[in-house]
């Protein structure tokens, strides 16, 4: 009996020894425990944030989705608006229009883009006039878009307005995402006056 109550005794504290010798390694353990924890959590987004990426530069070529394109509105500043009444009109498929004596313009960084999701990104140039990126299909280049003289502008509803980013203070962007199947297509300003001042440019979208 004694040697039992000594073994257990004894077994006793060997156990509570190594309970807290457990115990004791379980505590000094545990910051490591945890900030391994941290490391293989952070290891594991920053391998998924790579495989995403990855994955995604995979798929753009192939679906063309995520194409941006550039747009710049500009002017050539103050004297910009003085050919407004003298100068032929310059609007698209104008007779006479002669686009060299343009003053204001609207110019894309690329104008033949593959079907798909497009971003265009509209930055005003002007230092200080405010010009806006109208996008809009065009069923025949040769034909000129619905105007209305006594607004000088565009007849934005008939020319069926796919978007826009809308008047844009000098130095400012915007930008406006679509899905466009292949065709032409024209961004244009519709500020009053300014398409006709020749503030328009053609995309092509192909298949
Ligand atoms: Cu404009």
């Amino acid at each position: 009996m004694t040697d039992i109550m000594r073994g257990q005794k004894g077994f006793d504290t060997n156990q509570r020894a190594l309970l807290g010798y457990a115990y004791n390694n379980f505590m000094v353990g545990m910051p490591f425990i945890q900030r391994n924890k941290e490391m293989i959590i952070t290891r594991r987004a920053a391998v998924a944030g790579l495989v995403g990426s990855v994955a995604g530069l995979a798929i753009n070529p192939a679906f063309a989705a995520d194409t941006i394109v550039n747009v710049s509105l500009w002017d050539k500043g103050d004297s910009s608006m003085d050919m407004m009444g003298t100068a032929k009109p310059m609007g698209m498929a104008m007779m006479g229009a002669n686009m060299s004596m343009v003053t204001m313009g609207i110019t894309p960084d690329v104008t033949s883009i593959p079907a798909g999701e497009i971003t265009f990104k509209a930055t005003n140039d002007s230092t200080g006039i405010i010009h806006e990126m109208i996008l809009a299909p065009v069923t025949d280049p040769a034909k000129p878009l619905p105007y209305d003289k006594d607004l000088e502008r565009v007849d934005e509803e008939a020319a069926k307005s796919l978007g826009e980013v809308s008047e844009l203070e000098p130095g400012s962007s915007g930008a406006l995402t679509v899905t466009l199947k292949p065709g032409t297509y024209i961004l244009y300003c519709n500020i009053p006056g300014h398409y006709m001042l020749g503030m328009w440019s053609l995309i092509t979208v192909t298949a």
